[in-house]
C-alpha cells in the first residue's frame, strides 16, 4: 500500500522507523481498547504483551494514539502507561480525529480512526478485539459505529473476534454487506461474537491460510475496489465464554445503559465495563485472550503481505 503525502502531523516510534526501513511487515494496533475498553492496569499489560506477540511472529507492532495533536504511529512503553491511566483522553473517531490535531489535544484512535492513521502511514494489517457495529435497539437510537463506513472506504484489513455481541449481529452484517465490506472467517464458517465463537449468524466468507487472506487483499486493489476487509477469528475454544452464559448479562447492561441515559461514545465503554462487573470479570479474561489471537492471526497475514 502506498503511503499518503500531506501536512498531516504524524510521527513514528524508533521501532516502526526501524520496520519501515527494513521492510518488516507492520501491524497496526488501536488505542480504544486501552483508554475506554480495559481497565487499568489490564489495559498495559495486555497492550504489551500483544506488542510482544507480534514481535515474536517477526513482524513490528505500531500501537496508534494521537498525543499532543500528533499522531503517533508506534508508541514507548511510558506512552502506553500514560494513556492508560489518564482520563482525560478523547475517543477519537473519523468525525473527531482532524480536530484533536488541530487543538493540539490527546486521544485514543478508534477502529475507524486507526485505519484512517494506518492509511497514511501505508500499513494495510490491523488487530483489534472486536469492531464496532450496529447496536440492537439502532432502529430507534440511530446507533451505528462509523467503524463500519470506514471499512467501506479505507484498505486496511482489520482482525476481530467478530463483533462484540451486545450489537445486533445479523443487521450488522446486512450493513457490510451493503457496504460492500468482506467478511471473511478464518478458518470457520460461523460469525464469532467476541466472547463466543458463535453469533448463530454465517460467515459470509472463508478462508483458512494468512497467504489467501493477502491475495484477497491484493485482488481487491488490482481491481480497484475502495475500502478494508475484516478477518473474522473466533476466539480459541478453552477461552470462550458461550453465547447462551454470556446474553442474561448483555442484556442486563444494555437495559442499565437506557436507564442512565447513556448516548453517543459512552455507550460502547459503559457496556463492556458493565458486562466485565456482571461476568466478575471472566468476560475481561476472555477479551484480553481473544486480543492476543487476534494479534497473532495478523502478524502472519501481515507477513504474507
Ligand atoms: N474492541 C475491544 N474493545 C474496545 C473496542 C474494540 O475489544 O473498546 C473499541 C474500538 O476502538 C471500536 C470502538 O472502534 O470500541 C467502537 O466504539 P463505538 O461503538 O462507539 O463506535
Ligand atoms: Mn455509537
Amino acid at each position: 500500500m502506498t503511503e499518503k503525502s500531506s501536512n498531516v502531523p504524524i510521527i513514528f516510534s524508533a521501532e516502526v522507523t526501524s520496520a519501515r526501513e527494513n521492510g518488516t511487515p507492520i501491524v497496526a494496533l488501536e488505542s480504544t481498547i486501552i483508554t475506554h475498553g480495559m481497565p487499568y492496569p489490564e489495559n498495559v499489560s495486555t497492550a504489551l504483551e500483544v506488542e510482544e506477540i507480534i514481535r515474536a511472529e517477526g513482524a513490528c507492532p505500531a500501537t496508534i494514539a494521537v498525543l499532543d495533536g500528533v499522531i503517533n504511529v508506534g508508541l514507548e512503553r511510558k506512552q502506553i502507561e500514560d494513556l492508560a491511566q489518564r482520563d482525560d483522553i478523547l475517543k477519537l473517531s473519523r468525525a473527531d480525529l482532524a480536530y484533536a490535531l488541530i487543538s493540539g489535544k490527546s486521544g485514543s484512535t478508534t477502529v475507524a480512526a486507526t485505519m484512517i492513521c494506518a492509511a497514511q502511514a501505508g500499513i494495510a494489517t490491523f488487530a483489534t478485539g472486536g469492531i464496532g457495529g450496529v447496536h440492537r435497539g439502532a432502529e430507534v437510537s440511530f446507533d451505528i459505529s462509523a467503524d463500519l463506513q470506514e471499512l467501506a472506504k479505507t484498505p486496511v484489513m482489520v482482525v476481530s473476534a467478530g463483533v462484540k455481541a451486545l450489537l445486533d449481529i445479523p443487521k450488522t452484517l446486512e450493513l457490510l454487506e451493503t457496504l460492500g465490506v468482506p467478511v471473511v472467517g478464518f478458518q470457520t464458517d460461523a460469525f464469532p461474537a467476541f466472547w463466543s465463537r458463535e453469533s448463530g449468524e454465517a460467515c459470509p466468507l472463508r478462508l483458512d491460510q494468512p497467504q489467501e487472506i493477502a491475495a484477497l487483499y491484493q485482488m481487491r486493489q488490482s481491481l480497484g475496489l475502495e475500502g478494508g476487509m475484516i478477518i473474522a477469528n473466533p476466539v480459541p475454544q478453552a477461552d470462550e465464554i458461550p453465547r447462551n452464559e454470556m446474553e442474561t448479562d448483555i442484556l442486563e447492561a444494555i437495559a442499565e445503559a437506557n436507564r442512565h441515559h447513556v448516548v453517543g461514545k459512552e455507550v460502547t465503554p459503559f457496556v463492556l465495563s458493565r458486562i466485565k462487573d456482571l461476568t466478575n470479570g471472566e468476560s475481561l479474561v476472555t477479551n484480553i485472550a481473544l486480543v492476543k489471537n487476534n494479534a497473532r492471526l495478523a502478524a502472519k497475514i501481515a507477513k504474507a503481505l
